[in-house]
């Protein structure tokens, strides 16, 4: 089998020692300077006096020296990691001293003096990757934790880190693998009469492959949604209480709420997390016929978010008759992932059976699940968060470990498809196995270039640089 093509060279590791300080800028109980390098040991023995020499893995004490006066400033605890054992495989050394911003900056400073070089965004990340400690996606779902809004979230980073991701996709790859090596087989006997893999074998080979991909593809839905999050229209004619649930879904007093139809005239977004997914609620105005200008201009932008919202929440007043423009709102929302709430239901129902449910109106044929609520006493609400949790997790149903969770990792996999698809088509059109290699290998490429073995330098840089400085 021929060698890889396009596999790049992994960067030798760096020459240079780099130095950041690792926690978030401001005061705090520790602050942490880290230092990955050649040089890291020697070059921290030139800003801390070392209680007791260090060891691997060892925290030792040291005091921390004003540079001029040697008197000391401060007192820290410094943990030295011996290549390749370290996060970022070099030599690296943590000095946790209290978390003063002037101090910190001084180590810093000495350092740079000392011969070190200040860290990229992301620099100590990049370098265990180009070190080989981790993969790109492993490397990824280091950034998706440190930026978890949600437990779900970095639940979800914790096993990418864990290398899921690549996990998952390895089986397709050696599949692929195996293909490109019975075709190169095929083509250098070509001429010593060994049977060439008959295309059917070659069809069912790109089929499993694809297959594999396609489940892959699919799990973005749900990568996306972690990631993303949701936008949650709530949505209704006036007075109906909207403002009121959308308060009770955020646990508080955030929209304005008066007896007054029309109260709600520009959006009102909050942010919140649902099942571990962060959902954006918007509060819309009223739908109704207005002369009034501001509302008017309200009314119409709640029907955009409503057309681009992921989710939509119909309110509607349960203690009357459904109206027909409430029934057609809930026609246009057949096929959408909506859920009405018949709200007011502390007051007597006198909408009929209509609404009146907890099941689908599934005999009209916009079946759009019902709970009813009351904003005023809080009744209903829980189901009605419960409704919405289901709606946001159930499409897609994916729980494999193993997701595609951004666009870069999704768009490597797309790519794979569409070489297989024309890897595909050139069997169908019987042209001869170089060329169908030729797009095997870009399949191959483009799943390489997921975990990293085959990425640019510019989509590297790009990836590291959305890390924060001192990871
Ligand atoms: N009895 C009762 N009144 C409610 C309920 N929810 C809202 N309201 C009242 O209905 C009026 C309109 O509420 P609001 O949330 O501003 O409705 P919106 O115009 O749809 O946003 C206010 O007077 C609320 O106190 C409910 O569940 N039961
Ligand atoms: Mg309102």
């Amino acid at each position: 089998m021929q060698p890889h093509p396009q596999t790049t060279e992994r960067e030798s590791i760096a020459q240079e020692t780099i130095v950041a300080i690792s926690t978030p800028p401001g005061r705090g109980g520790i602050g942490i300077v880290r230092l990955s390098g050649p040089h890291a040991t020697e070059i921290s023995e030139k800003l801390v006096r070392m209680r007791a020499p260090m060891e691997h893995a060892r925290a030792r004490l040291a005091d921390v020296p004003e540079p001029e006066t040697g008197e000391r400033l401060d007192e820290a605890v410094v943990t030295w990691f011996a290549r390749p054992n370290s996060y970022t495989g070099e030599d690296l050394v943590e000095i946790a001293a209290h978390g003063s911003p002037v101090v910190l900056e001084m180590l810093v400073r000495l350092a740079l003096r000392a011969g070190a070089r200040l860290a990229r965004p992301g620099e100590f990340t990049e370098r265990a990757f180009l070190s080989g400690r981790m993969d790109l996606t492993e490397a990824e779902a280091i950034r998706d934790l440190i930026e978890a809004q949600t437990l779900y979230q970095a639940r979800v980073a914790a096993e990418q880190m864990g290398g899921a991701l690549s996990r998952r996709v390895h089986p397709a790859k050696e599949k692929l693998v195996e293909l490109i090596a019975l075709l190169e087989a095929g083509i250098d006997f070509a001429e010593d009469d060994v049977a060439v893999t008959p295309d059917a074998e070659i069809v069912t080979f790109v089929d499993t492959v694809s297959g594999e991909l396609q489940k892959l593809a699919k799990s973005w839905e749900h990568g996306r949604l972690v990631h993303a999050g949701l936008r949650l229209a709530i949505v209704g004619r006036p007075n109906v209480g909207k403002s009121s649930l959308f308060n009770r879904l955020l646990e508080r007093e955030r929209a304005i709420v008066t007896a007054q139809p029309g109260t709600t005239r520009d959006l009102v977004t909050e942010r919140m997390s649902l099942g571990g997914i962060p959902l954006e609620l918007v509060d819309t105005a009223g739908f109704r016929e207005t002369s009034e200008e501001a509302e008017a201009i309200g009314v119409r932008k709640s029907r955009e978010v409503l057309a681009d919202a992921d989710l939509a929440l119909l309110v509607v007043d349960g203690s009357v008759p459904l109206r027909e423009d409430e029934r057609e709102l809930m026609a246009s929302l057949a096929g959408r992932r909506a859920l009405a709430a018949a709200n007011k239901c502390d007051l007597p129902m006198d909408n009929g059976d209509e609404m009146a449910l907890e099941t689908p109106v599934s005999e009209a044929p916009p079946a759009l699940r019902v709970v009813r609520t009351s904003a005023l006493t809080g009744e209903g609400v829980g189901s009605l968060r419960d409704a919405l949790a289901e709606m946001i997790h159930n499409p897609g149903g994916e729980c494999e470990p193993g997701i595609l969770t951004n666009l870069r990792q999704f768009e490597a996999v797309r790519g794979a498809m569409d070489a297989l698809g024309a890897a595909r088509q050139a069997v169908a059109e019987r042209i001869p196995h170089e060329m169908l290699l030729l797009h095997l290998y870009a399949a191959l490429r483009q799943l390489d270039s997921l975990t990293g073995e085959t990425t640019t330098e510019d989509v590297l840089n790009r990836i590291f640089s959305s890390f924060c400085i001192g990871k």
